[in-house]
């Protein structure tokens, strides 16, 4: 017999958007459980996004959990956008008054796991065949195995924060749901490196061998990008092969500008893709973040969709549990759905305004295009208003 426990929300998966809905939730005085196949160890470790738009650092101030970010993350105004022989700055905060903040999403999900430790949240780590059940109906549940026990998790509601692998997704029923998907032909080749930055501020460059990109974590590390084939493997890369082509790439030697090298820490290929699955609710199982959807990296808008998304599916799942008023969380997915899609137009388009596809009339097409970005207010402020991000609830 499996061990039954209750709790008002469900959570499965503790990456950004479930340990950050637990947290609003608990604002709200809404219980909840959070299911995570990982340790702990490893989810508070796990590299990924950088840039914090300005509306995820605002909810982060909101709720108490922007002290370190706002000491140790590093604001930004804009961007570099390039190609060979010119490099232009996008002022971010002339344009729209809105900067971003350089702060991993390492650093966020420390920062949300030291948060929800302190308050006592209750979180399965490691747990193994995690399936959620009768979402239809008003008693949902969630079965999974952690520590060597078989558990019920019943709740009121479950909210699936699994990310693009976890269960959530699959428990929706094909006939009632749609799904979108672009597959490109590149994928990143993304290090980690223990440099000081040769920036100030991030640097994506398109260039006729593939595009890449400058990025950092701190003071003392750099985040660095190429773009590479599909399936490349990374043995293919030696650290020399990889530093040369960022040079290249990056325009080393160019007006004086040096690309500084340094031991290289971590090493990853990582695909690219855009995905929807809409609607973002069956019954009462909800989606937020990568579960619902994925936006390839060049518009830097992954983690800030998470937060996004569960800063609307908080106040709906409180209403809902809390005093059966449905009106918000009837509206939860159209209303996501807005912000995504327009975070998968900005993503798409950034993605393929900077990446080769070997086609010379799409590169002719490509350099057109970022000349009018870098020349023209109205481009310029286009760029700027997508990257530094529309309001919550836009
Ligand atoms: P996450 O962070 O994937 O968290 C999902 C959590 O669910 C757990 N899980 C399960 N739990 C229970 N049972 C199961 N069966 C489960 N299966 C999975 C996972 O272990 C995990 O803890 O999704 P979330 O919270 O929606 O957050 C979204 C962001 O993490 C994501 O959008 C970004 O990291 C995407 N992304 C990037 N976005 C950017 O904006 N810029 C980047 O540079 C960038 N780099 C990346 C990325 C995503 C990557 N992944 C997913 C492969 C680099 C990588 C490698
Ligand atoms: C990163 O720092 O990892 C990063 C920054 C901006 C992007 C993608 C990744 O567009």
């Amino acid at each position: 017999m499996p061990t039954t426990l209750r709790t008002q929300v469900a959570i499965v998966g503790a990456g950004p958007a479930g340990m950050l809905l637990s947290h609003l939730l608990a604002a709200r005085g809404i219980e909840s459980v959070i299911v995570e196949a990982r340790s702990e160890e490893y989810v508070a470790a796990r590299i990924r996004a950088g840039i914090l738009e300005h509306s995820t650092v605002e909810l982060l101030r909101s709720v108490g959990l922007a002290d370190r970010l706002e000491r140790e993350g590093d604001e930004h105004r804009g961007i570099y956008l390039q190609w060979p022989t010119e490099r232009h700055h996008i002022d971010f905060v002339d344009r729209t008054g809105r900067s971003v903040w350089v702060y991993g999403q390492t650093e966020v999900q420390k920062d949300l796991i030291a948060a929800r430790n302190a308050a006592g949240q209750q979180v399965y780590y490691q747990a193994s065949e995690v399936v959620p059940h009768d979402v239809e109906s008003e008693t949902p549940y969630v079965t999974f195995t952690a520590g060597g026990v078989d558990h019920r998790l019943e709740a009121a509601v479950i909210a699936g924060c699994d990310g693009s692998f976890g269960p959530s997704r699959s428990a929706v029923p094909a006939e009632v749901t749609q799904t979108w998907e672009r597959v490109y032909p590149y994928s990143w080749l993304g290090i980690l490196a223990d440099v000081a930055p040769s920036t100030d501020e991030l640097i994506y460059a398109w260039h006729p061998d593939g595009f890449a990109m400058h990025s950092m974590r701190s003071a003392t590390v750099s985040r660095l990008y190429l773009q590479v084939p599909n399936g490349t493997p990374i043995e293919e890369w030696s650290d020399d092969r990889i530093w040369e082509a960022l040079a290249t790439r990056l325009g080393h030697g160019q007006d004086g500008w040096k690309l500084n090298p340094g031991p290289i820490t971590d090493k990853s290929v990582l695909p690219m893709r855009s995905y929807v699955q809409t609607p973002m609710r069956h019954g009462r199982l909800f989606l937020a973040g990568d579960a619902a959807h994925i936006v390839p990296p060049t518009g830097a808008k992954g983690l800030n969709l998470a937060v996004a998304d569960v800063a609307l599916l908080a106040p709906a799942l409180a209403d809902l549990v809390g005093s059966g008023d449905a009106r918000l969380a009837d509206a939860y997915s159209d209303r996501a759905l807005r912000r995504v899609w327009r975070c998968e137009h900005f993503s798409w388009w950034m993605t393929t305004m900077l990446h080769t596809s070997g086609d010379p009339f799409d590169a002719q097409l490509q350099l057109s295009q970022l000349r009018w970005v870098c020349s023209s207010e109205a481009g310029a402020t286009g760029l700027a208003e997508n990257y530094a991000g529309l309001p919550i609830g836009f």
